[in-house]
């Protein structure tokens, strides 16, 4: 069993019932989600003419790998109606995998830890709800030091939990 921690956002739709279909159907006998943070309401980043996100953090256990992970979360966005149009732009769903235990991969597909977990405060503040004392495993900075060095982004919490 690895423990795993996934970011989760949606801005298209009925937001808080994208994300609360999306935790339903991330458990399964292989995928157990052990906790699901407060729901933030956050300012888009990367293309800001769009919808604030609601956004969360799960923590889990799995026995799937990386790449078995990223095709069952690519499955769920897929499940959960999400289409590809403007690139970074508006999504009934996105999962993005933070951390899998303390290992790194590179690969074009998949990048773990995500590369930009330390510049998204969407990311940090829930995680740090969670586990502010985990640590990235490549700069060993913890969730608490990352969401203190993060730039500024507007956010606030919107409800305590999707579960
Ligand atoms: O990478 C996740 C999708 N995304 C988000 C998001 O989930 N929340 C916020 N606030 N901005 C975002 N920009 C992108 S792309």
């Amino acid at each position: 069993m690895k423990r795993i921690y996934l970011s989760l956002g949606s801005n298209l739709g009925d937001r808080v019932q994208h994300l609360a279909r999306a935790l339903e159907q991330l458990a399964a006998p292989d995928l157990h989600v052990l906790r699901s943070s407060p729901i933030y309401e956050t300012e888009p980043v990367d293309y800001a003419n769009q919808g604030w996100f609601l956004n969360l953090v799960v923590e889990a256990e799995t026995t799937l790998f990386p790449k078995q992970l990223l095709h069952r979360t690519q499955r769920i966005e897929r499940d959960l109606g999400r289409i590809r149009t403007i690139p970074k732009g508006p999504r009934t769903l996105d999962i993005d995998i933070l951390f899998y235990a303390q290992s790194t991969v590179r690969t074009p597909e998949l990048e773990i830890p995500h590369p930009r977990v330390a510049e998204r405060r969407f990311v940090l503040a829930p995680l740090a709800d969670l586990s502010p004392a985990l640590r990235h495993p490549v700069t060993h900075k913890t969730v608490a030091q990352m969401l203190d060095a993060a730039p500024p982004q507007k956010l606030q919490r919107f409800l305590p939990s999707a579960l």
